[in-house]
C-alpha cells in the first residue's frame, strides 16, 4: 500500500497538500505523522523516511520514494492517468485552456506567494481576527483572489461538464490540493477576498476531506511553538 509521511497536521501546509492529492487518487494510502520539532523527527528512523529532509514524502513500496508535494501530485496523476475518480480527479480532462490555468496557478503557488507564506503560516488551531497583513502580504492575498475568481468563472462550471462542482475547476483537483492550505490562512488570518472567493473559501472548508484532516489536527498534541504566532517560520 502507498505510504505517505507528514507532519504536524495543525501547521504542516505541504502534508495536506500531499494528503490532499492523496485522496484525489482515490488509491489506498496509510499515512504515517512525524511530529516536527521532536526527537523523533531528528531520529535515523524518520531521516530514512525524508530524502530531502522535509515532508511530505509518499512511499510507493519499499523502493520509490516521491517526495515534494508537487511531484506527488505528479506522481499520482500518472499513476491513475488522470481518471476521473470518485470526487474528483487532478488535472481539467477536455477543456485545454482550463488545463493550462491550472497548471499555472499550480505551479505559481508552489514556487511563490512567499509574503504570505511568511506572515501567515497555516495555524488550524488559532484565528488571529486582529492580524494586520503588511502590504506584500494583501498583494499576495489580492493576486490569488484573482486567480481564484478567474478560474470559478471562467471554468469553474464548463471545465468538465462530467465534474461540475463549486471548486476552482468543477470537481476538486490539483489546483484546489495546493490551494487548500491558502483558504485555511484566508480564514485563520481574515484576509481580504471578493465574493467569488469567499464561495470557494467556504467549498474548500466544507469538503469532507477538509473536514476530516482539521478534525484529525484538532486531536493532535503535539509540542510545537514555532508556528504559534503570526510571522513564525512558514511550514
Ligand atoms: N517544496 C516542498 C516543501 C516541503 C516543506 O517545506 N515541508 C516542511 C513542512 S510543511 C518541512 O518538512 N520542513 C522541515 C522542518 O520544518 O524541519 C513541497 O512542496 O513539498
Amino acid at each position: 500500500m502507498l505510504k505517505l509521511i507528514i507532519g504536524n497536521r495543525t501547521y504542516s501546509s505541504w502534508s495536506l497538500r500531499g494528503w490532499l492529492a492523496c485522496k484525489i487518487s482515490a488509491l489506498d494510502f496509510e499515512t504515517v505523522v512525524v511530529p516536527m520539532d521532536t526527537p523523533e523527527w531528528d531520529s535515523g528512523a524518520s531521516k530514512a523516511l525524508m530524502p530531502a529532509g522535509k515532508v511530505p514524502v509518499l512511499w510507493d513500496g519499499a523502493d520509490i520514494a516521491v517526495w515534494d508535494s508537487l511531484a506527488i501530485i505528479d506522481w499520482l496523476a500518472d499513476k491513475v492517468r488522470n481518471a476521473r475518480v470518485s470526487r474528483g480527479h487532478f488535472w481539467p480532462q477536455d477543456n485545454f485552456a482550463a488545463r493550462a490555468l491550472a497548471r499555472s496557478i499550480t505551479a505559481e503557488m508552489h514556487a511563490g506567494f512567499q509574503a504570505l507564506r511568511q506572515g501567515c503560516p497555516m495555524n488550524l488551531a488559532s484565528n488571529f481576527p486582529d492580524f494586520e497583513p503588511t502590504p506584500e502580504i494583501l498583494a499576495d492575498a489580492a493576486r490569488i483572489d484573482r486567480l481564484w475568481t478567474e478560474a470559478r468563472t471562467r471554468f469553474g462550471s464548463t471545465a468538465d461538464v462530467a465534474h461540475e462542482g463549486p471548486f476552482l475547476f468543477g470537481s476538486f483537483g490539483a489546483a484546489d490540493a495546493m490551494y487548500a492550505p491558502v483558504v485555511t490562512r484566508f480564514r485563520t488570518y481574515g484576509l481580504p477576498m471578493g465574493d467569488v472567493s469567499r464561495a470557494y473559501v467556504e467549498a474548500v472548508a466544507a469538503h469532507p476531506w477538509m473536514v476530516e484532516w482539521t478534525a484529525d489536527a484538532k486531536a493532535e498534541d503535539y509540542p510545537f511553538a514555532r508556528y504559534l504566532v503570526p510571522g513564525g517560520v512558514p511550514a
